[in-house]
């Protein structure tokens, strides 16, 4: 093997994975512009990929996936530790000798007749002592140009790796084979009960088996940067977080800095992007999904996002809910099961008036009013964070920048108050740990369910649950008086006649302010029984339309429904048993006594 390094640990493992995968040949990805625009012409001829029109979008291209590989496999992820309890009541378990049998069987000759290609990739800004290195081993074309979008990744990385850097060690094949002379599928993918994202969190390790898609795939993103950094964050005394990270700078130009955890298909990216409609406000992203947090020098909580680019979810995504992403996707975009246009161009629902014909993401002909949409429902857009018109100049900065706000929310058309704070630290992780939303078609399982989901880190998290509430606790005790303070938002409360009582998207940009206010020591706040509101006329509603009765039901607090939503979260609890933090317990039963 010719190896433009010299790291033996790096070198090995790679000579053991290709013994074991039997690639035609072994490719060390640099990273460059030539080398995405060959992978991607090779694609096209291979039928593989669409390239689009390029008057109407430069340089993008559409995959359409196998229709059975269309978004994360949560059934199918395991948390692999010598003991069960380590990977606690959320996480799928097999002891790791069982599951690494059970993947040297499928993996043992599973690249013949592919390309093995190594992609050195780094999570976090270069020069950031909080920066991690990744090695992915992947026969996936396609994951190659994704990850070029959404990592550091190449040469430069190498570099920095050097003779015997650390990097965690990430193995994924699409899991098809081709024999001699057969001919490639246009998504070659395993079955279903062939696909396996495994994670072995006290080896640093990631093992991934079948599935070509999102989160299956590009291993830096949800197996990396949450799953294994969990644990190196828990080890290590810092956070990696389900959590979108965004600047307010308000009229005087004071900077506040938030981050903010919602479970999928909530409305991250849209927030991330948020465009403020109060005069005077400005709001800049610095990341739409996950941020690593430490804290710094000055005791304070600081914030990385890990990653370069953003993996969208594309329905709904418009000039109205979200313009500055629309921006973002202008060009040098990966579009993944969305529709195509007769213009070349992608659609998909939400996106404007649908056209009058489309090829839909399963290739087949499709109008206006047919039964089944045009984009799947977690169809996705891949893109460089660079391009985003409301990018943070400090987006790349190595020392992150210092968090004031940590916000959890969810999708809750019952129950929820527009916004409440936490009476303190404990109180507020004790919000995180009862997050919950009703799910979406962009989630997996039925629709319009409430799933508790602790932190949004439900399907991230790479240790057991009730240890990882243990860690907040605990770095809210090291944080002290410089703790961020915490908020609770639902932007998604329905009235009785079942219409939305608060409008969204650039309108949250009032009760960011409240919250910024509220740290300023300027607004007022009525306490309640499940926190802190804002009092009357301390949330700027000025050149808002909303009834006044709206408003009222915004923040209404049942104490029958609150009774019922304590008795859930008890019940969500249990299954941590003794493990689950005292301090929760109390939480949970001063909650109580302050509804009886
Ligand atoms: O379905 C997938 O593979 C992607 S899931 C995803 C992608 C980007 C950001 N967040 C998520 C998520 O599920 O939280
Ligand atoms: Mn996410």
């Amino acid at each position: 093997m010719n190896t433009p390094v010299t790291h033996p640990r790096l070198v090995q493992w790679i000579q053991d994975v290709a013994d074991l995968c039997r690639p035609e040949r072994i490719h060390w990805c640099d990273g460059s512009q030539e080398e995405y625009d060959r992978l991607m012409r090779d694609m096209v001829a291979a039928g593989m990929a669409t390239p689009l029109n390029p008057r109407k979008r430069p340089n993008s291209f559409l995959f359409r996936s196998d229709p059975s590989d269309v978004a994360r496999v949560e059934d199918r992820t395991y948390i692999s530790t010598s003991s069960r309890d380590d990977a606690g009541p959320t996480n799928n378990w097999v002891a790791p000798d069982e599951l690494k049998a059970t993947l040297r069987g499928l993996y043992a000759g599973c690249m013949r007749g592919r390309t093995l290609y190594v992609i050195p990739f780094l999570m976090g800004p270069f020069g950031s002592p909080m920066a991690r290195i990744g090695v992915e081993l992947t026969d996936s074309p396609y994951v190659v140009c994704n990850m070029r979008i959404m990592t550091r990744m190449g040469r430069a990385v190498l570099d920095a790796l050097g003779a015997d850097g650390a990097f965690v060690p990430c193995l994924h094949s699409v899991g098809a084979p081709l024999m001699p002379g057969e001919k490639d599928k246009p998504w070659p993918c395993a079955q279903i009960e062939d696909k396996y994202i495994t994670h072995f969190p006290e080896e640093n390790l990631i093992w991934s088996f079948g599935s070509g898609y999102g989160g299956n795939a590009l291993l830096g993103k949800k197996c990396f940067a949450l799953r294994i950094a969990s644990v190196m964050a828990r080890r290590e005394g810092w956070m990696a977080e389900h959590m979108l990270i965004v600047r307010l700078t308000n009229p005087e130009g004071r900077q506040f800095h938030i981050a903010a955890a919602f479970p999928s298909a909530c409305g991250k990216t849209n927030l991330a992007m948020l465009r403020p409609t109060l005069p005077g406000w400005k709001a800049e992203c610095i990341g739409d999904d996950i941020a690593w947090m430490w804290i710094d020098a000055d005791g304070r909580l600081h914030a990385i996002n890990p990653e370069a680019g953003f993996f969208g979810v594309a329905p709904g995504t418009s000039y109205q809910s979200n313009p500055s992403a629309m921006d973002t996707l202008k060009a040098n975009t990966i579009y993944t099961n969305c529709a195509l246009t007769d213009d070349g161009d992608v659609w998909w629902e939400g996106m404007s008036e649908p056209p009058a014909h489309a090829i839909d993401w399963l290739g087949c002909d499709w109008y206006p009013g047919e039964r089944h949409t045009a984009a799947h429902a977690n169809a996705r857009f891949t893109a460089p964070a660079a391009q985003c018109p409301v990018l943070s100049p400090d987006w790349e900065n190595p020392n992150g920048v210092p968090i004031d706000i940590l916000i959890f929310g969810g999708r809750r058309s019952q129950v929820m108050p527009l916004v409440t704070e936490a009476f303190d630290w404990d109180h507020g992780v004790f919000m995180g740990a009862t997050v919950a939303s009703e799910t979406t078609a962009a989630n997996i399982g039925a629709i319009g369910k409430l799933r508790r989901d602790p932190f949004a880190m439900l399907p991230f998290c790479g240790y057991n649950m009730a240890d990882y509430f243990q860690h907040w606790l605990d770095m809210g005790d090291r944080l002290g008086n410089k703790a961020p303070r915490i908020f609770y938002v639902n932007w998604f409360r329905k009235s009785a006649e079942g219409k939305w009582l608060w409008p969204g998207f650039g309108e949250n940009s009032r009760v960011l302010k409240w919250m910024c206010e509220r740290v300023e020591g300027k607004a007022q706040g009525k306490h309640t029984p499940i926190g802190i509101h804002p009092q009357a006329g301390q949330l700027d509603l000025d050149g808002l339309d909303i009834h006044s009765d709206h408003l009222e039901q915004l923040f209404r607090v049942d104490p029958a429904d609150w009774r019922c939503e304590a008795a859930d979260i008890a019940q969500s609890f249990q299954m941590f048993g003794a493990r689950l933090p005292a301090r929760l317990q109390a939480q949970l039963d001063q909650l109580r006594a302050r509804l009886a």
